[in-house]
């Protein structure tokens, strides 16, 4: 069996040539990196029900991590993260697993579930709570008192990327959206922790899953990224009061570099340009102003921090996000025509934490630096 992150070689000479991000998934169910890959010790595959059971059966001892999106997501069992989140997947069924080129070990602390390497951590939490009412900023904030003490006691105090997923994101009640809450209690863990606060918020999602409560997952490394904003979009954290109480704190996207190479982790993006959203109501137009965003970030990214990044043909793996799941098929082909039909995508059916958004995209673009 083979596995790699760019099936269906797409229309990028230059993404076949790298052969960027390939794990070879041998019978033996043990993952055999690629040689330009071999100094990267997490690397995201989206992998069939059938693919993850051959390497658990393999005894596979380097999965970091697994997200498991749609329907019949199985619950979490064991010390092993592995987190179950209700987000319709759109025209396929694939397991998000992180993999390790490290040994891995793996444990518990309170509710976290976590995995590390001699690298990175990543870890993951579900709270079962409801998310429209006061007490769930208070969950927030306390979820992420514990992520940031976890990280740092265990000598991983660099937040790399934070995913966030919870119910009723653009429910109102009171005066605020659960998105606006859960923006405050992030802040306040932030701010609790950080005195040099906007220069240490990670790259991040927030996007609203159809129930579930609270679902965070995270990966935090010993040595620090470099945190990057985005030149057409305002800072998150600077955004004005109208979108709530505390702004989002999080980075545009974070540069991470392993060995030799640039592994830059993009935080959801969507149609806005400065704060605003764009194109309401259209999601083609939407989707063409979210990917220009992302081309510019990993082409900013290159200029300033020196990593060879080309531009969208860097992105090793996506996530899509619909509000509507009708728009699936037109957002798919819009996507390959502009992005590529090479690079393994998730289209997950999510509502974008703003109500007047339709789509939103993430991603992990690598070059050699
Ligand atoms: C935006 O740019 C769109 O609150 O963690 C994107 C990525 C968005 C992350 C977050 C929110 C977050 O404001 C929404």
């Amino acid at each position: 069996m083979s596995v790699t992150t760019s099936k269906n070689p797409g229309p990028s000479a230059r993404r076949r040539a790298r052969g960027k991000g390939q794990i070879d998934v041998a019978a033996a169910g043990v993952a055999v990196p690629s040689a330009d890959s071999a100094p990267v010790p997490a690397r995201v595959a989206y992998l069939t029900q059938a693919e993850l059971a051959a390497l658990r059966r393999g005894g596979h001892s380097r999965i970091l991590g697994e997200v498991h999106f749609g329907d019949a997501v199985p619950g979490a069992t064991g010390s092993q993260p592995r987190l179950a989140i209700d987000m319709p997947q759109l025209g396929g069924a694939r397991v998000e697993v992180w993999l390790s080129e490290l040994p891995v070990v793996n444990a518990t602390a309170g509710d976290i579930r976590f995995a590390y390497n001699d690298e990175v951590l990543f870890g993951c939490v579900a709270h079962e709570i409801a998310t429209q009412d006061a007490a769930f900023e208070t969950a927030v904030y306390a979820t992420y008192r514990d992520i940031l003490q976890l990280v740092e006691t265990r000598g991983y105090p660099h937040l790399l990327r934070v995913w966030n997923y919870f119910s009723d994101i653009n429910s109102q009640r009171d005066g605020l959206d659960s998105y606006q809450r859960f923006c405050r209690g992030r802040f306040r863990a932030f701010e609790e922790r950080y005195s040099e606060f906007f220069s240490r918020l990670p790259a991040a999602s927030a996007v609203g899953a159809r129930s579930g409560g609270l679902r965070v997952y995270f990966l935090a490394a010993k040595t620090p990224g470099r945190h990057r904003e985005n030149p057409r979009q305002m800072s998150a954290y600077h955004y004005p009061l109208q979108y709530g109480p505390r702004s989002p704190s999080f980075a545009r996207a974070t540069l991470k570099r392993w060995g030799g190479r640039g592994v830059l982790y993009i935080s959801g993006t969507a149609s806005i340009t400065g704060h605003e959203s764009r194109h309401l109501g259209d999601f083609g137009a939407q989707l063409e102003e979210a990917v220009r965003n992302v081309e510019v970030l990993i082409q900013s990214t290159a200029a300033d921090e020196g990593v060879g990044y080309h531009g969208l043909a860097d992105l090793g793996v996506m996530k899509v996000y619909l509000r509507d799941p009708a728009h699936f098929g037109a957002v798919q082909a819009q996507f390959e025509k502009t992005v590529g039909a090479g690079v393994p995508v998730l289209y997950l059916q999510g509502d974008i934490c703003r109500a007047d958004l339709l789509v939103e995209v993430e991603g992990i673009a690598e070059a050699s630096i």
